[in-house]
């Protein structure tokens, strides 16, 4: 009797384990890819913790939840150099507006050029009569703002070619061709770059935008 009890018992453990495992299978708990996202089973398109979504503005192949660089088709991740930035147009007039950086965009300060170091602007684009090229970009001397002229493409010149070139706090006579993308980096080393440049008999009208911030 006491033997048949033994054997019972024994027969009984590995019964009552099995039945644990299945009602675990049954309820998902073994199959919940996401454990921490009450709204998601499996990781799908965007991953747990994210709600799929299937654009890809870029169009690289890479959906926007995964692309760091979601507006840059050649990259999904910034790396060293960073995505490729948005560019901004503005029209400025030869020796009548001043350009201000200081809040990370272009602001257009109208009004006489007045003195080359004057605070409160950033550069202003001057006028050479002479070559088929008249816009020269000026810096503000008194800002302790420092400028290089790269013969790089504008889309392409990243903070990383900052990065590598040598700046200057003189002022650089040349002029701001089609070929020419201009970096100016302001006293707290934010770098700008300023390029595709169109004349007309008043102004310019030129890209810009902030690359990021100087080692
Ligand atoms: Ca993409
Ligand atoms: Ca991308």
């Amino acid at each position: 009797m006491l033997r048949r009890t033994i054997l019972i018992s024994l027969l009984a453990i590995p019964f009552y384990s099995c039945a644990s495992s299945s009602q675990d299978t049954q309820e998902g708990r073994n199959t919940d890819e996401c454990p921490d996202d009450d709204a998601k089973l499996e990781a799908g398109l965007c991953g747990c913790g994210e709600v799929d979504d299937s654009t890809d503005t870029d169009e690289d192949g890479t959906l926007n939840c995964n692309d760091e660089c979601p507006n840059d088709p050649s990259k999904t991740e910034p790396g060293v150099c960073g995505c490729k930035v948005d560019a901004t147009g503005v029209t400025v007039g030869f020796e009548d507006s001043r350009l201000n950086l200081d809040t990370g965009s272009v602001e257009i300060i109208q009004g006489p050029f007045g003195n080359p170091t004057d605070s409160g602007w950033d550069l202003k684009i001057a006028y050479n009569g002479n070559g088929n090229v008249h816009s020269i970009v000026f810096q503000n001397q008194g800002n302790s703002l420092k400028v290089v002229h790269l013969q790089t493409v504008f889309d392409n010149t990243t903070i990383c070619d900052a990065t590598s070139a040598t700046f200057t706090t003189n002022l650089i006579d040349s002029p701001f061709t089609s070929a020419t993308t201009i970096l100016i980096a302001t006293d707290q080393n934010m770098v700008f770059k300023l390029g595709n440049p169109a004349e007309n008999s008043t102004g310019v009208t030129f890209d810009y935008a902030a690359l990021g911030t100087l080692p």
